[in-house]
């Protein structure tokens, strides 16, 4: 059994006071010297048991003295040296361990541990990418200082905490000694080592420390950091302000390498970064990519206190530093930008994301308690519903109790390797409160549905919420959970009608009764207070008064979106018609000039295929995905024929002069114009398109011009794509959104085109283009991939087998976009089925693959 399991953890034997590495640096061989200073964690005799893979092992010692080949047991993923084997001196009081070990960085394309990127050296130890540089007790509960000595050709030799001595060696060699003060568990170890330049500035922390601050680049890149500088030096201060945390080195660098399996890692003071996630400039960056660059630098910042000051015990606790660190990004986001703008943006991730993981057959708790690659638990259920999870107990508590909680845990944490009971009973300590209940969020899976009855009768409102949480793969019996209602309430004018509040839904079902003077329009679950579905039936009425007069714009949105979806299902269901209503109701918002541009273009914009696919599925039904494009078209296609006049008005009301800029307002403004430029390519031929494409000075509008066209297959298509390629196909990021585009196109022939672009000049093995290319076509492009003869299926399940024995990690996370397979019809689900048999069936098939593709299939 290969199952790793939370109610089998036990204290390390072992634990690592000092860790010294030595690499001396070569692309095929590499020889690393760790030297640990262990000591022995408990009493009584214990095997010293190491973890590690991958690598050549070249000799051993303790204590100075050779390990004879006998003393040790090599396992497949494992090196011990058994109790007895270990001299008597060093069983109680602890010993010096050596090792060398070889390996081969250049032959590393799962890109863990140690592998090279366009000719630099780098690294990604978490979750257990350590031990295939060392042999290590690779679990974040040891936490050692650590010392590194680099050697090697590289002029840029970079490691953790602060440099320490450099200098040159014979043969053009050059090595760089580097220190970390902090004792930290191996999965924040980071090497970099290449030929890098580096963007400078400084930060002065609040109590006055100074902090250099170098963003590491390829030569050439080095004009595309201002803006990550500028999100690092806001995110600094930010945390300061927020939550009275400091950095706490001289030294806190970033570098961009183009190989990377996720958007970055929050190594301690030597964070590595997609360099997606670094580089913009306005010609190649959007302002989704500006506003990306801003979360993920703040994320990764944050983490220096909830991720490194205090980490996790054991990995099954991952969401005691992610879910806290994305609600910190988030309310970092929001402080930078519009709050209800990224509210809006968050909730609609967390449907389309996690909604659709905890409705399906990888649906897990936000704290696993069981898995076999823990690279598979980096999910949006552990980051994005773990993100709401604190935003409901700050709801519960407080903001001033919710940061006299966070205080306390700082103060009580740090240096520390925690567990979710350890967070919330700071929590119960700060706030007196008891969490015992709430806790139930953190182990029960699934999405909870709230069901909304609502009466009237002679001054007194009653609200009956109920609750249900659907059964879940291994956890049949679900429990009521702690879910907070923020509500309030409208008149028939839309006017505010008694106090606003909170009312705490813990049973299954509960009603809750209010004096009011006459029917109101309730507000429920104001800023999406809980992450659970909301079932509601409500008068079109009360839903044009809620979408134009609900002082929460989350549930103006909300209203709008709900009209949206459900003249969505309908059409593809075959019956319903468009509600002129709706094309009504939009239009005065659209138009509302008191309302933030970013937030009119968000209502403005149609439901996805795939959240109108959850509903239906949701419902019982059987998802057809030719039938819900077609739905989605059919409204596209009326709305701007309706509209057409005053779409085109508001794109000329939203220009924005001058040069481009990436702030919120600006972005707002182009995103309601390129809101309206995709509509009207509905009724125009691609005219207006075509126009703005040849006119854009940004990549925002020049990329959502092209996309009108590609995905219209407007006539003009072709010749833009052409321009685009022949202007960016020396820039690789850039050229990633040209994939992307082509991708997820609905116009047909999308397979054929992907197909042809996989065969030309494509660096598959670059999660970056992968992504771009078969994932995207994957996972957005629904009328091609679920092509009715399967083609689309068996060209990605094609493309997992090539990239698992490749990338497993990567391999395997984009094999979760046949998690809904049981959504759609007996002939599809035929035809996915033959796919993810071949998966299974493939040859030395990656503990990463054969646990998604099995739990898809069970
Ligand atoms: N902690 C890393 C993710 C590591 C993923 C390992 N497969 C990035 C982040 O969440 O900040
Ligand atoms: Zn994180």
């Amino acid at each position: 059994d290969q199952t790793t399991r939370l109610v089998d953890y036990r204290a390390p034997d072992w634990l690592v006071e000092e860790t010294r590495l030595n690499f001396d640096l070569q692309p095929t061989a590499t020889r690393v010297t760790a030297t640990l200073k262990v000591k022995r964690n408990g009493t009584g005799p214990a095997d010293f048991r190491l973890d590690g893979h991958s690598m050549r092992l070249l000799s051993a010692a303790i204590d100075g003295r050779p390990v004879p080949a006998e003393a040790m047991i090599e396992g497949e993923e494992s090196l011990t040296v058994s109790a007895a084997a270990l001299p008597e001196s060093a069983r109680e009081s602890g010993f010096e361990w050596t090792c060398v070990t070889e390996i081969d960085p250049s032959a590393n394309t799962a890109l863990e541990g140690l592998y090279m990127s366009s000719g630099m050296y780098c690294t990604q130890c978490e979750a257990e990418g350590f031990r295939k540089i060392t042999f290590y007790p690779d679990r974040p509960d040891v936490m050692a200082r650590f010392e590194v000595r680099i050697e090697g050709d590289a002029p840029v030799l970079l490691s953790n905490g602060n440099l320490v001595a450099s200098g040159a060696l014979r043969d053009g060699r050059r090595f760089a000694e580097w220190r970390d003060p902090w004792p930290k568990p191996s999965y924040l170890f980071a090497l970099v080592a290449g030929d890098l330049v580096s963007h400078d500035d400084r930060f002065t922390t609040q109590s006055g420390r100074e902090v250099a601050l170098r963003i590491w680049v390829r030569p050439g890149d080095e004009d595309r950091c201002a803006y990550a500088m500028d999100a690092l030096k806001r995110s600094m201060k930010w945390d300061e302000e927020v939550y009275g945390r400091e950095y706490d080195l001289d030294l806190f660098q970033i570098v961009a390498v183009d190989d990377f399996n996720m958007g970055a890692m929050e190594n301690k003071g030597l964070n590595i970064f997609n360099s997606k996630y670094v580089l913009a400039s306005p010609e190649t960056a959007t302002d989704a990519d500006y506003a990306r660059i801003e979360a993920i630098i703040a994320h990764e910042y944050f983490h220096n206190w909830t991720g490194d000051r205090i980490t996790c015990r054991d990995w099954f606790q991952l969401c005691l530093k992610e879910g806290l660190t994305v609600f910190r990004d988030q309310q970092f986001s929001a402080d930078q930008r519009s709050a209800p703008v990224c509210r809006i943006a968050d909730v609609a991730t967390l449907r389309a994301r996690q909604f659709r993981e905890d409705s399906g057959p990888l649906a897990h708790p936000v704290r696993p308690e069981a898995y076999v690659e823990i690279n598979n638990f980096y999910t949006a259920t552990v980051y994005e519903k773990g993100a709401e999870l604190i935003r409901m107990l700050r709801l519960l508590v407080g903001a001033s109790s919710y940061r006299a909680a966070l205080d306390l845990y700082f103060d009580r944490h740090d240096g520390e390797a925690c567990t979710i009971e350890d967070w919330l009973r700071v929590f119960e300590d700060a706030t007196g409160r008891d969490l015992s209940h709430f806790a139930l969020w953190y182990s029960q899976a699934g999405t909870p549905r709230v069901s909304v009855k609502e009466d009237y009768d002679q001054g007194v409102y009653t609200l009956t919420l109920a609750q249900e949480t659907k059964p879940t793969p291994g956890q049949r019996e679900k429990r009521p959970l702690v879910i907070p209602c923020a509500y309030g309430f409208l008149d028939a004018d839309g006017r505010n009608l008694g106090e606003d509040g909170l009312l705490v839904l813990d049973k299954a079902e509960q009603s809750f009764r209010f004096d009011l003077p006459e029917r109101p329009v309730a507000s429920l679950f104001r800023n999406f207070s809980a992450p659970a579905i909301v079932e509601r039936r409500i008068s079109p009425a009360d839903r044009a008064i809620l979408m134009g007069h609900d002082t929460d714009p989350f549930n103006r949105w909300e209203a709008a979106r709900a009209f949206a979806l459900s003249i969505a299902g309908e059409l593809a269901d075959g019956g319903g018609r468009i509600d002129p209503d709706w094309i009504a109701a939009l239009r005065t918002t659209v138009t509302d000039e008191s309302l933030d541009p970013a937030f009119r273009a968000l209502v403005l914009a149609l439901p996805g295929d795939d959240e109108i696919a959850g509903e239906i599925a949701a419902k019982g039904g059987v998802v057809d995905p030719d039938a819900i494009h077609h739905a989605l078209d059919q409204m596209a296609e009326t709305l701007a024929e309706a509209t057409a006049p005053t779409l085109r008005e508001l794109r000329a009301k939203m220009a924005v002069t001058g040069p481009y800029a990436p702030d919120a307002e600006s972005a707002g403004r182009r995103s309601l114009a390129n809101a309206a430029l995709a509509l009207l390519t509905h009724v125009d031929g691609g005219e207006a398109a075509e126009a703005a494409f040849s006119k854009a000075d940004n990549m925002t509008d020049s990329l959502a011009a092209l996309r009108a066209l590609v995905h219209r297959g407007a006539p003009g298509a072709e010749r833009a794509l052409m321009d685009f390629r022949d202007r960016w196909r020396s820039d690789l990021l850039v050229m990633d959104k040209w994939l992307m585009v082509q991708a997820t196109s609905p116009a047909p022939g999308a397979l054929d085109r992907v197909k042809a672009l996989a065969e030309t000049d494509f660096n598959w093995r670059n999660p970056n283009r992968f992504r771009s290319l078969i994932a995207a076509f994957a996972a957005g492009n629904p009328v091609g991939f679920h092509a009715a003869d399967g083609a689309g299926y068996r060209f990605f399940a094609d493309w997992l087998i090539a990239m698992d024995d490749a990338n497993p990690q990567t391999a395997a996370r984009t094999a979760g976009a046949f998690e809904t397979w049981r959504r759609y019809g007996e002939r599809r689900q035929a035809l996915i089925r033959t796919e993810l048999e071949r998966i299974m069936a493939k040859p030395g098939i990656s503990k990463d693959m054969g646990e998604i593709v099995g739990r898809i299939l069970e």
